[in-house]
């Protein structure tokens, strides 16, 4: 059995949780990964805060088991988000892209454990600082917005820069990763892109069989230009943004292109104008599995290599 602080502080199982991602991440999802023993998360992405809690309550009708909301910061609805957040106590919240520096107080004072995502040292002092629960450590392997580094030169800098518990996450989707990213330091990991496969998750069919079908080169990050990096799959969508990225179109109109883009690749379908977020993982997602299933799995695989790691030793 593989239990750390974070299992501890959260009243869950295994220290796994499950990423927030934008268009996919709703409560069903999250139910049934915290029902399986992970921590389950509702992605807010770019929702109204109508739709966060209907999906908070749907967590809550399907299960007594803790669960998490993760606020993209970019998101125009942020502040709705963030009310909502502390007024429904969600046990834990998570972030992203960008600072939420100036939600923490209200979200502490509704006894909320804040567990931002870093992508740098800095952000990881600073979180530390202004009272996270946790930290997770996300490297550019991820799917979505991406930082810099890669996890494994992240996830070792911010455990050397924090006391607090620091997951890992990007390029994790078997029980190697979660290994691997135990001797950098971290207790626990989230996971995004093999939940996107996970029998609950209502993302569209044709979604997945894109991440199943997808092979270890099969992601591009775009989105520098304007600041903010995306990692997604090579589809019509992203290589026409890669190219215009290049060409003498304007900031906005480049910007303009990615409008809607995220819905039509999670909701429609949509292979020509979607844009279909995954981690560099997504070569090595094979199955489509219950949550759970996915859950047990990953540990009961990362068990036997921690237990051997004895065996370089001499
Ligand atoms: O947030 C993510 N991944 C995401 S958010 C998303 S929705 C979206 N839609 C349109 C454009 C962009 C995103 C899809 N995927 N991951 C967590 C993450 N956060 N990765 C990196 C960061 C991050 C970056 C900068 C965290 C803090 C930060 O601080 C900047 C600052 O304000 O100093």
């Amino acid at each position: 059995m593989i239990k750390t602080s974070i299992c501890d502080l959260l009243g869950i199982e295994y220290p796994i949780f499950q990423g927030g991602m934008a268009w996919i991440a709703d409560g069903k999802l999250a139910a049934a990964v915290s029902m399986g023993g992970g921590l389950g998360i509702i992605a807010a992405g770019n929702a109204s805060a109508d739709y966060v809690r209907e999906q908070i309550h749907i967590v809550r009708q399907l299960t007594e088991k803790p669960f998490g909301v993760n606020v993209m910061l970019m998101s125009p609805s942020v502040n709705e988000v963030a009310a909502v957040l502390a007024e429904e106590k969600v046990p834990v919240i998570t972030t992203g892209a960008g600072n939420p520096g100036k939600h923490m107080k209200a979200w502490l004072a509704a006894g909320c454990k804040v567990i931002p995502v870093v992508a740098s040292v800095a952000m990881a002092k600073l979180m530390t600082r202004l009272g996270a629960a946790a930290l997770i450590a996300e490297g550019g392997e991820s799917g979505g917005h991406v930082g810099e580094l890669t996890t494994m030169v992240l996830v070792p800098q911010v455990c050397d820069a924090t006391s607090l518990p620091v997951l890992a996450a990007g390029g994790i989707a078997d029980g190697r990763g979660i290994a691997a990213t135990f001797m950098l330091g971290a207790c626990g990991v989230q996971v995004g892109t093999r939940f996107l496969v996970a029998k609950e998750c209502s993302v569209h069919p044709v979604y997945k069989e894109k991440i199943l079908k997808a092979s270890d080169i099969a992601t591009i990050t775009t989105g520098k230009r304007l600041g903010h990096p995306v990692r997604s799959l090579k589809t019509p969508f992203s290589r026409d943004y890669a190219k215009a990225e290049f060409s003498a179109i304007s900031d906005k109109e480049l910007d303009g292109r990615a409008a809607g883009a995220l819905r039509l690749a999670a909701k429609e379908g949509d292979g020509e104008h979607g844009c279909f977020l995954a981690g560099q993982v997504a070569g090595m997602i094979h199955r489509e599995q219950p949550a759970a299933e996915i859950i047990r799995e990953m540990f009961a695989q990362a068990e036997p290599l921690l237990k051997g790691a004895y065996q370089w030793v001499r």
